[in-house]
């Protein structure tokens, strides 16, 4: 008898597929008692240059700085001044305000699409600080951050948000899919996990040439599902890129939360042990926590000690997109719920205690950057709002893909221009 035969088989047990499912939807109370947070000033640091397993205890807990108290504590303590923590928390409040414009942008028919990136603020900004300006990022549509800390024009960003005629994408790219090399800010792809492969080569391309500029490749908890995320993970260990590669657990991939990529069974740092390669987990809501992570694997990729994979643990306090409502997935109150607390409050909470900041001296930084996002937006609202664009230059959607136009395009173009663009 073949051992094919089912009857050999009847007392097996049926196999079965495990579904993750969220611990909460909507309706529920979230309870997040069970998450286990250790206390700030409590991992260890170890030097730049330590072999990769020594970081690996890193990866599943979590670097935190800010404590309780809203004091700075342990070794991962980057001892910033006053004015570097102004500037980080000036970033935050930017984006947030920016954010909250846009949105409210899109729904007054203004642009067609926006995503914030509310609770997460820290993550981009105190990154942006710990770099030098001319290192490369290659990031997601939620590290606006990174190009409002490093100073380029709020209006610029606006105009590709309208796709206006200032925006010198001209209308190539989805509205927040921002691009400038001098700021060192990667075209946005939409095609998720892209960025870290390119984030990869591109440090392998500045080691071949000598050069001493690393990159940072940014990626989302859901992506990290994508092939993408491991081929960039085996060159960086074979090769020992210069590189940082950042995973921003904000726990939910539009409706799908993290357990559906495999955050049920191990911590996204984890995957660091795997590849050989440092790894950390870190507070993602703790501007101080993100700062001295980003500058400790930048130093240590920098000085050819390895490439360092980062999760930072965060929460998305707000839709995924504008065409997102998570009312429908999860519970209302879950982010006021999250126990990593808001990090414009926390930073905040910690310059104050200091005796380096106060209510009367938020409120006016607060006003300060209201009035400039709104005087960006005035700006950029004379070169035009996405509904007004495109039919006066029909011809030009054409240009910029191919250095000779083919025939077919070509073809295409004059047919285009030939029946008004209509
Ligand atoms: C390759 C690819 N697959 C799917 C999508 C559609 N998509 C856009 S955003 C998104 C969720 C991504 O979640 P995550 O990586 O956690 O990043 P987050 O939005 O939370 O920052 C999906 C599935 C895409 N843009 N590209
Ligand atoms: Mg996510």
């Amino acid at each position: 008898m073949s051992d094919r035969d089912p009857s050999l088989r009847r007392n097996a047990p049926k196999l079965a597929l495990h579904v993750p499912e969220p611990a909460f939807r909507p309706g529920d109370t979230p309870d997040f008692s069970s998450l286990k947070i250790p206390a700030a000033g409590a991992a260890p640091r170890p030097d730049i240059s330590a072999p990769a397993p020594e970081t690996h205890p890193l990866t599943t807990s979590l670097v935190r700085v800010l404590g309780e108290d809203d004091r700075a504590t342990g070794p991962w303590d980057p001892k910033l001044d006053a004015d570097t923590l102004r500037k980080i928390l000036r970033d935050m409040v930017t984006v947030r305000i920016f954010d909250d414009r846009m949105y409210r942008a899109q729904r007054q028919g203004k642009t067609s699409f926006y995503m914030k990136c509310t609770g997460e603020e820290a993550i981009a900004t105190a990154a942006a600080a710990a770099m030098p300006a001319d290192d490369m990022h290659f990031p997601t549509y939620r590290q606006q951050g990174l190009l409002v800390a490093r100073g380029y024009p709020l209006t610029e960003m606006m105009n590709q948000i309208y796709s206006n005629r200032g925006d010198k994408l001209r209308g190539r790219q989805l509205p927040i899919m921002y691009s400038d090399k001098r700021h060192g800010f990667f075209s946005i792809s939409g095609n998720l996990g892209t960025q870290f492969p390119q984030a990869v080569g591109w440090a392998m391309a500045s080691a071949i040439k000598g050069d001493s500029r690393i990159a940072m490749g940014w990626i989302g908890d859901g992506a990290t599902a994508e092939g993408d995320f491991h081929s960039a993970m085996t060159f960086a260990a074979v090769y020992n890129v210069p590189v940082i590669l950042a995973t921003v657990n904000n726990q939910w991939a539009i409706s799908s939360f993290s357990g559906i990529a495999g955050g049920e069974r191990a911590t996204f740092a984890q995957r660091a042990v795997g590849y050989g390669i440092a790894g950390l987990r870190v507070d993602g809501n703790d501007a101080l926590a993100v700062y001295a992570a980003v500058k400790w694997a930048s130093d240590r990729a920098r000085t050819n000690s390895g490439p360092t994979l980062i999760e930072f643990f965060t929460y998305r306090a707000e839709g995924h997109s504008t065409s997102d409502d998570p009312s429908g997935y999860r519970p209302t109150n879950e982010a006021k719920l999250w126990p990593l607390g808001d990090p414009v409050e926390r930073l905040k909470a910690h310059l104050i205690a200091l005796g380096e900041w106060d209510e009367d001296r938020h409120s006016a930084m607060t006003a300060e950057c209201d009035s400039a996002v709104r005087a960006a937006q005035k700006e950029s609202e004379k070169l035009g709002i996405l509904p007004e664009q495109g039919k006066d230059d029909i011809g030009s959607m054409f240009d910029d893909v191919y250095a000779e136009v083919p025939w077919h395009l070509a073809e295409q173009r004059e047919q285009a221009l030939s029946e008004g663009g209509e």
